[in-house]
């Protein structure tokens, strides 16, 4: 019979069993911590569609609307705490590890830039997108990490999301600059936009965990952004066990075993909460 079975006790006994997790996240696991997902009303920004705004070349014809847009997302998840549901995650990999002494592990691999994985205690988290509090210099190509509030002084107070905000360019000069002695070039969010490719080093990390994954729970996500978006309906091809937790059904949850519908805070607490019982 076809599509995904909702037992519970089935999954918890595939769990108990598993050696090399893997927890597949999109926004929808950060929605009950306040934070937009892209669908539907989160998915806009002033008059723009977020999705507009996360290109190069959006970057390129302006820097300072973009860099509006993404001061706004840093300072509000700063306001935001990690839920149930990244708690519950982190909590299961702390113990998978205990219990096991690193034989059993899990490996979140999100398409979310607003680290609440690891402000909720993950530690092995791959980061698919990049992240909202890292910058990438356009000149020396240096990374770094920055959770300065704000960013830089010019940001300061600018970024409201609602259409009629004052959006004066500010001018590139009094962008974030790259702090490398004599660089200072313009930096960019390091997030991955919409036409780029992923970092060749996360598509090893995300490839090495799912390489090894012998079950795999996917988060709030639509599955619509590729090439994350392959990746489940990828191992359940090779008949692993996926286990979609959603508020409704997606355009991947016929190749999945497994459908728990509801919210995550809800729902993946339930589903991790005996993994480390002996079987
Ligand atoms: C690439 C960082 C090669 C920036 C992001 C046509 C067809 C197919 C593909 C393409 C195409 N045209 C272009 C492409 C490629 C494109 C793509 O896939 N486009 C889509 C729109 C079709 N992909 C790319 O460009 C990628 N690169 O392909 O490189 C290449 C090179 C050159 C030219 C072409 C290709 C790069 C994609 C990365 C883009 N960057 N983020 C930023 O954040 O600002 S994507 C961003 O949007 C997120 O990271 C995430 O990936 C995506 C949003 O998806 P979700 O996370 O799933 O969130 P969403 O809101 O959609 O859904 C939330 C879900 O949660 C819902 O299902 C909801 O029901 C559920 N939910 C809500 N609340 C709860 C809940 N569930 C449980 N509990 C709750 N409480
Ligand atoms: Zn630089």
């Amino acid at each position: 019979m076809g599509g995904p079975s909702a037992d519970l006790n089935a999954l918890k006994g595939i769990l108990q069993k598993a050696k090399r997790i893997v927890v597949l996240t999109g926004a929808g696991v950060s929605a009950e911590s306040g934070v937009p997902t892209f669908r539907g009303s989160g998915g806009f920004w002033r008059t723009y569609k977020s999705q507009d705004l996360a290109t190069a070349g959006a970057f390129e014809r302006s820097p300072s609307l973009v860099w509006e847009f993404y001061h706004y997302r840093r300072e509000l998840v700063l306001t935001k705490q990690p839920n149930k549901a990244h708690h519950a995650i982190a909590e299961a990999e702390r113990r998978l590890s205990e219990v096991s002494g690193g034989v059993r592990q899990l490996t979140v691999v999100t398409q979310n830039i607003d680290g609440l994985h690891q402000r909720g205690g993950s530690n092995r988290v791959v980061e698919l997108h990049g992240s909202l509090y890292k910058t990438w210099c356009t000149k020396c190509r240096d990374i770094a990490e920055n959770t300065d509030s704000p960013i830089c002084p010019a940001l300061e107070g600018r970024g409201a999301p609602d259409p009629d905000s004052p959006s004066e360019p500010i001018p590139s000069k009094d962008l974030p600059r790259c702090r490398k002695d004599d660089c200072r070039g313009l930096l960019r969010p390091y997030v991955v936009w919409f036409g780029e490719n992923l970092h060749p080093e996360t598509l090893q990390r995300a490839d090495d965990a799912l390489s090894e994954c012998d079950a795999c729970l996917v988060v709030g996500t639509s599955s619509v952004v590729y090439p994350a978006a392959m990746y489940a309906p990828a191992l359940a091809a090779r008949n692993i066990p996926v286990a979609e937790f959603n508020l409704e059904p997606t355009s991947a949850t016929y190749d999945f075993m497994f459908h728990f519908p509801g919210p995550c805070t809800q729902t993946v607490p339930e589903a991790l909460a005996s993994i480390t019982d002996s079987q």
